[in-house]
């Protein structure tokens, strides 16, 4: 079936002999080439819509990170300041209005447009693969693709025109433009209209001669992190659609900030998992068989895991352990479950790492530890995610002491926060979806890698940029040093101030830890700038594959589907046990917190 005009392309096997049905030829006669993806009947339309989805994803990257660079010079300000002798505003110079409009830019684009994009188009890729077809729905497939891309243009247009400077969690009384909203209501129905073609193909799937067989582990988990979604979504769409909207609309002129904060929690916490689940996917599905053809432990595991991501949905409450109004039961009630996400946490933890030791000694290491040099660090792909869960580690270890109710009292809104979740999304997350794009965007273009080994760097450059990051800011945090804050003009901060008496004085300065984020930071955007390079890179490379492109799955499991209980099979059942537990949980809260308290007015500050 492969056609080899031009074999330039090193990396994908050429021979596929005994393998199912492989898709049509993708590329143009003009291109010369003609490459193909190993899903059967997945079209040229279908995989346009997952690589402008994914774009999509990466344009959110390139302004968030920019404005990311921003903020890391503001913390540098007092000492560029001493050193050109003159006032400098890096935002002015940009032509932003403040240091909270950029911020504004920085959250939505990276935690809302960036991941939300990119799970649009990989789960909806994964699905294709794992159930051999493509998307059932044509017409949800190119809704969802416009309303994303219509949704963030409206929001972008708000948020550059200074008519949004509310951050991504706009707390009212902060108002924004209707635009704003709107945006944010087509970015998740995307998400929506993602859920919904998936289980639309899981049911053609079954439909075609698969009634009564184990959903492929593959798609399971890509279904149960939408569906996960969905549910967490519920909150931030009565908070837009019945509170927020109609406010800034004009139709309703007052509102309870503390109300929809909680719904805007309801939704802040589980988003995490959104974020993070298409990367267990990869962890757990594709870097083992990428690092040496390491096999996944157990079936079983990975669909407990993902289930218990379902059920620990309702515990948005910890993010609001200082506020008032809210009782001590509920946020008891949460503290105590948010505990639980660790054990999720540690099982895939294990888990992976037993996949990465086996491809590891499949590729000849020895001893205790000699398998882990044996691994190919030399592919970006697998350093980029390794590396990402080293940066996980300690992201999680700090999400220990966030979650603890009496410590998190005092890291709470410090740089504590911004520290650890640099970790978590900003480097779990972001660096692992930076190494998937060396394989997925060739995957999907039919394009050779460009620039591999800059590659390699830009993931090392990102891990020892987000150190010396997070160190900073986390020890900014302990030091009381407030997170959303225009650092540079703020008048109360603790200068180190001569003489010098010890490490001590020092430290407990703000100097050390604003230096560190200034120098952290702008490695990690130099990381970001080699990121695009090589993406670039590969898209305008002449060097097309002409073989069929392989996603690399891993391996069927040590302990097999044939061994794991049916019922975590039942998808709608666990939905509706979290949705129960959500309702209970939830039910306590309202109980104690209603009747709502609406204040008049909406307030644009910057
Ligand atoms: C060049 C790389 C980056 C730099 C230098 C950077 C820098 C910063 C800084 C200094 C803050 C704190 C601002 C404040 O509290 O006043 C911040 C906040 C934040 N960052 Fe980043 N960041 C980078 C990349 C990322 C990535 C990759 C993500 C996620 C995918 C991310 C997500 C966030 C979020 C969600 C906030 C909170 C915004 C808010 O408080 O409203 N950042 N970033
Ligand atoms: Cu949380």
């Amino acid at each position: 079936m492969t056609d080899t005009l031009s074999t330039t392309d090193g990396d994908v096997p050429a021979d596929d002999a005994g393998e199912e049905p492989d898709g049509p030829i993708i590329g143009t006669a003009s291109q010369r080439s003609r490459w193909q993806i190993d899903i059967p009947g997945v079209g040229q339309a279908d995989l346009r819509a997952v690589k402008w989805q994914l774009y999509l994803s990466l344009v959110g990257l390139f302004l968030g990170l920019a404005m990311g660079a921003l903020q890391a010079s503001d913390r540098a300000d007092f000492a560029l300041e001493e050193l050109f002798n003159k006032p400098i505003n890096l935002y002015d110079a940009v032509g932003l209005q403040s240091y909270y409009q950029g911020l504004t830019i920085h959250g939505v684009t990276l935690a809302l447009v960036f991941t939300f994009t990119f799970s649009n188009a990989f789960m909806s890729l994964t699905t294709m693969k794992s159930l051999k077809r493509p998307l059932a729905s044509k017409v949800l497939r190119d809704a969802s693709l416009y309303l994303a891309w219509t949704g963030v243009a409206l929001a972008a247009w708000a948020m550059l025109a200074n008519k949004a400077t509310v951050l991504f969690t706009f707390y009212a009384p902060l108002q924004a433009t209707p635009a704003f909203y709107i945006g944010a209501v087509f970015l998740v129905v995307s998400t929506w209209c993602t859920l919904a073609n998936q289980l639309l193909t899981l049911r053609a799937w079954r439909k075609d001669g698969h009634e009564g067989e184990r959903i492929p582990l593959l798609a399971f988990t890509s279904v149960v992190t939408e569906l996960m979604w969905f549910l967490a979504s519920i909150g931030i769409a009565i908070e837009v659609l019945v509170f927020v909207l109609p406010w800034s609309l004009g139709i309703t002129d007052s509102i309870d900030p503390q109300f929809t904060r909680i719904l805007f929690w309801f939704t802040g916490h589980p988003i995490v998992y959104f974020w993070l689940l298409p990367i267990y996917v990869s962890w757990y599905l594709f870097l083992p068989e990428q690092a040496g053809k390491g096999r996944v432990a157990s079936d079983g595991l990975v669909r407990l895991v993902f289930i218990a991501f379902l059920l620990l949905l309702p515990v948005g409450i910890h993010h609001q352990f200082t506020d008032p109004g809210i009782p001590f039961s509920s946020k008891t009630i949460s503290w105590i479950l948010t505990f639980c996400i660790f054990f999720p946490s540690v099982a895939t933890f294990f888990s992976v790492i037993a996949s990465l030791e086996n491809a590891g000694r499949n590729r000849g290491g020895k001893g205790l530890l000699g398998w882990i040099w044996k691994l190919p660090w030399g592919d970006p792909s697998v350093s980029g995610q390794l590396l990402a869960g080293i940066g996980f580690i300690l992201g999680g270890v700090s999400g220990l002491i966030n979650a603890s109710y009496t410590v998190n009292l005092t890291v709470h809104n410090t740089a504590f926060i911004v520290g650890h979740f640099h970790l978590t999304v900003g480097t779990a997350v972001a660096l692992s979806i930076m190494a998937i794009c060396y394989w997925l965007v060739p995957y999907l273009t039919g394009k050779k890698l460009w620039g591999r080994r800059l590659a390699v760097a830009q993931t090392w450059l990102w891990i020892g940029g987000v150190f010396i990051f997070s160190r900073g800011q986390m020890q900014g945090g302990i030091a009381g040093m407030p997170r959303r804050t225009n650092i540079s003009n703020a008048t109360y901060v603790d200068r180190f101030t001569p003489p010098l008496d010890g490490v001590a004085n020092i430290m407990k300065s703000w100097d050390v830890a604003d230096g560190l984020t200034a120098i952290g930071g702008t490695i990690m955007f130099l990381s970001g700038v080699c990121f695009f390079i090589v993406i670039l890179g590969t898209i305008y490379s002449k060097r097309q594959v002409s073989q069929v492109q392989r996603m690399p799955i891993a391996d069927e499991p040590f302990h097999p589907v044939s061994q794991t209980w049916p019922i975590l099979d039942r998808i709608g059942l666990w939905a509706g046990i979290a949705a129960a537990l959500t309702f209970v949980i939830y039910g306590e809260i309202f109980f104690h917190y209603l009747p709502l308290e609406l204040v008049p007015g909406g307030f644009q500050v910057w």
